[in-house]
């Protein structure tokens, strides 16, 4: 499911996108209500300009709803709306249109309805909710970018019609905690991070901001908080992951978790917060000063060589 990127599809992603946007009245930008933050595109708000846009936080459902709560107002601007949506319910996407309809009135004796578009990073939903609004499967389904030519349109009310193949667009890859945490989602696959190292850095996560759900999956006694590595030995002993002689599989173990992660049978939880997405951001400039600090650095050497 997960897709790996290239700056050729990054560039070819970003050109359809910018080539669709004047056609567009509304961008309706899928989230995962999990990874707030790392499943934003880093490219999509210099794209946009100032068109209205609405922030659909999906799987709900699998997040912390005091989590996404908090969030709302921190994806929201002037011309930006959030919402959270589960999509799994019945009706689950209603909210989508009522929110279209109650924003945007309708222009009088128009002869087209307004236009949405809906964008984001591989397998956070978008299918699932042009479906849901269109009453029927339309979606391409499948990650893979749009190849017709010409754009389908379908209508979903009066007054708006929607692009039947979404924007798919890139994750937040420079911050590399994030792209952890898009791993454990299964929104990435990066064939560097393995299961137990992703898990361990979510068994981290977990063990500090939310040790009840973990000890209500696995039992008081293989919760150690302050040490991941011993927690998910703990609990692949409890789940029966074991291998040569008896000693744990941790790959296997980090799948269990993982897995009761991805489908919420451990609860609701959030990866992200607002004030990670503020440390980390400036965590992601440094590295970039220092980056070009010591390209420049390199020049300078280089030139210096030259001259001798
Ligand atoms: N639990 C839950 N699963 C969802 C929700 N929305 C989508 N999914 C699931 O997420 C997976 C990816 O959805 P899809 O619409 O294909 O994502 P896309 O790649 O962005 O088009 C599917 O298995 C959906 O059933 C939601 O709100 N809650
Ligand atoms: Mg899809």
């Amino acid at each position: 499911m997960a897709i790996q990127w290239f700056p050729g599809h990054m560039h070819k992603a970003r050109k359809e996108i910018a080539a669709a946007l004047p056609r567009v009245d509304v961008i309706i930008e899928v989230l995962d209500a999990r990874l707030p933050y790392s499943s934003q595109n880093p490219m999509l708000n210099e794209l946009r300009g100032d068109k209205p846009g609405l922030r659909v936080l999906a799987k709900a459902d699998l997040a912390d709803p005091k989590l996404t709560e908090i969030w709302m107002p921190a994806l929201t601007t002037d011309t930006i709306q959030a919402m959270a949506l589960t999509q799994t319910e019945p009706g689950g996407a209603k909210p989508v249109l009522d929110t279209l309809s109650a924003r945007f009135k309708p222009i009088p004796n128009a002869l087209k309805p307004r236009v949405a578009m809906v964008v984001g990073i591989p397998n956070v939903g978008k299918s699932t909710l042009i479906n849901a609004l269109a009453g029927r499967a339309v979606a391409k389904t499948g990650n893979e970018p749009a190849i017709t030519k010409r754009q389908q349109h379908v209508r979903i009310s009066d007054h708006w019609s929607l692009r039947d193949t979404p924007g798919v667009l890139w994750p937040n890859l420079e911050n590399v905690q994030g792209g952890y945490r898009l791993a454990a989602v299964g929104s990435v696959r990066d064939t560097a991070m393995d299961n137990t190292e992703v898990c361990l850095v979510l068994l981290d996560y977990a063990l500090e901001t939310y040790p009840t759900l973990l000890r209500n999956r696995y039992g008081n006694d293989a919760i150690v908080t302050d040490d991941s590595t011993r927690t998910l030995e703990l609990i692949g002993k409890q789940t029966g992951c074991l291998g040569a002689r008896g000693h744990v599989d941790y790959d296997r173990a980090a799948r269990v978790v993982m897995q009761d992660f991805r489908t919420g049978t451990l609860g609701g939880m959030t990866l992200e917060t607002p004030e990670m997405q503020v440390s980390e951001e400036q965590e992601v400039i440094k590295l970039r000063q220092m980056r070009d600090a010591a390209k420049l650095q390199k020049r300078e050497a280089r030139k210096a060589r030259r001259k001798r």
